[in-house]
């Protein structure tokens, strides 16, 4: 069939909206119409030509929700009609991964989606007779995509698209880390660097799970507002600290965090995270992804001395077990996501939208199909 999507033709390039053939969903795989998609650093970091792993041509897009309109044989869990959650880690619940309850890392059809093709080794898409790489095993930037049936999280009908599109990725990333990851106990004194579509996640799951600080450390000022209006306790902005950051966030939080968290992606603010933990016990969760090639560092007596050092992938989440029960958090207003969308806009548009996270304005533009 001829879908419209944006194709990523080369790094560096914007985007090129056109017509593509999708061919139909083969044996354990399903047809999706895409019905929004969040644009996401990681898609931009593809694009840049920044990543070692990125293919051209590309459909990119990985945070997208719509509705399944076809299945290949052998599907069984979920029919046409369903509203589904693509999912970039998916959960084959029969992999050495999935049967161990320490990751949401399956497995299964790892090989093939890092090669931007579905797992029987070939690619749905193509234009003008010549195939185009899958992205993360999701490419939600066309409005129908073909996912394997373990890439799909099946959600409640009455959520909608142009929201709950974020907790394909930003949403459950965050607030994964908090609950999935750290397991972040109440009252708990919490620092999360880094304020932008993950932090704000983190730290609206530390006041859902009854933290009793919660300190937000960002270069931007104009990132406190919002970081507030989340449940963010304290602000610090490291240009206006006079002398030692760690230091500072010691004394603030007591003698140290019981949690940090780093969502930014920079290896001097992973070790600033670690060392502000709390000595005895304290928990640093790296989130941000640092550039290729990139080495942390800290003394090894900060990990001697009882701080641990974690990192969290889509938020330590199994995909079709949890992303549905993320949403039911949203729909009971538990969580909240419709301010962190700050601009919508059309597939025509989408480059505007990748404009606007390289200036760092907004927190996610979504696309609607
Ligand atoms: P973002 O750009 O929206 O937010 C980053 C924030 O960090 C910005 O507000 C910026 O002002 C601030 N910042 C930059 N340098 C700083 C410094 N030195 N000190 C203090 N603050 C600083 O990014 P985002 O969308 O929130 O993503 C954050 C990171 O998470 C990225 O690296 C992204 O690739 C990564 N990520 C990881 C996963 C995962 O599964 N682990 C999933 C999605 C995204
Ligand atoms: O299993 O080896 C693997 C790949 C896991 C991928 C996890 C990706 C998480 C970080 C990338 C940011 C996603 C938007
Ligand atoms: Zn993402
Ligand atoms: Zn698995």
């Amino acid at each position: 069939m001829d879908v419209k999507a944006a194709i990523a033709f080369e790094a560096g390039q914007p985007l090129v909206v056109d017509q593509v053939q999708l061919d139909g969903p083969k044996a354990g795989e399903v047809l999706v119409e895409i019905k929004a998609t969040g644009i996401c650093h990681t898609d931009q970091y593809t694009l840049s030509g920044a990543d070692p792993e990125g293919l051209f041509p590309a459909i990119l897009g990985h945070e997208g929700a719509g509705v399944v309109v076809d299945t290949g044989p052998g599907v069984t869990s979920v029919e046409p009609g369903d509203h589904v959650i693509p999912l970039y880690t998916p959960e084959c619940r029969e992999c050495d991964y999935c049967l161990n309850p320490k990751t949401n890392l399956c497995q299964s059809i790892r090989a093939t989606q890092g090669q931007g093709l579905m797992p029987d080794g070939t690619s749905r898409f193509s234009y003008k007779g010549r195939p185009i790489h899958h992205y993360m095993g999701t490419s939600t930037f066309a409005n129908y995509t073909v996912l394997p049936e373990i890439a799909v999280a099946k959600v409640r009908k009455d959520a909608p698209f142009d929201k709950i599109c974020y907790i394909g990725c930003g949403v459950t990333t965050g607030v994964g880390a908090v609950m999935f990851t750290a397991k972040v106990e109440p009252n708990s004194r919490c620092v999360v660097f880094g304020l932008g579509g993950i932090g704000l996640n983190v730290i609206q799951a530390l006041r859902m799970v009854g933290a009793r600080q919660i300190v937000g450390v960002d270069l931007n000022p104009n990132k406190r507002a919002m970081a507030e209006r989340f449940g963010m306790t304290d602000f610090v902005n490291p240009a206006e600290v006079e002398g030692d950051l760690v230091g500072h966030l010691v004394e603030l939080t007591h003698g140290g965090a019981d949690y940090s968290f780093e969502c930014i992606g920079k290896v001097e603010t992973m070790r600033q995270a670690l060392e502000c933990a709390h000595k005895g016990w304290g928990e640093s969760v790296i989130i941000g992804v640092a550039g290729a090639g990139e080495e942390i560092a800290t003394r090894p007596f900060q990990l001697v001395t009882g701080r641990t050092w974690k990192g969290s992938a889509f938020g330590g989440a199994r995909g079709r077990t949890d992303v549905p029960k993320i949403v039911d958090l949203y729909m009971e207003g538990r969580l909240h996501i419709d301010e962190m969308i700050t601009r919508t806009l059309a597939l025509d548009d989408i480059n505007e939208g990748f404009e606007l996270m390289r200036r760092g304005e907004g927190i996610r533009s979504v696309v609607t199909f």
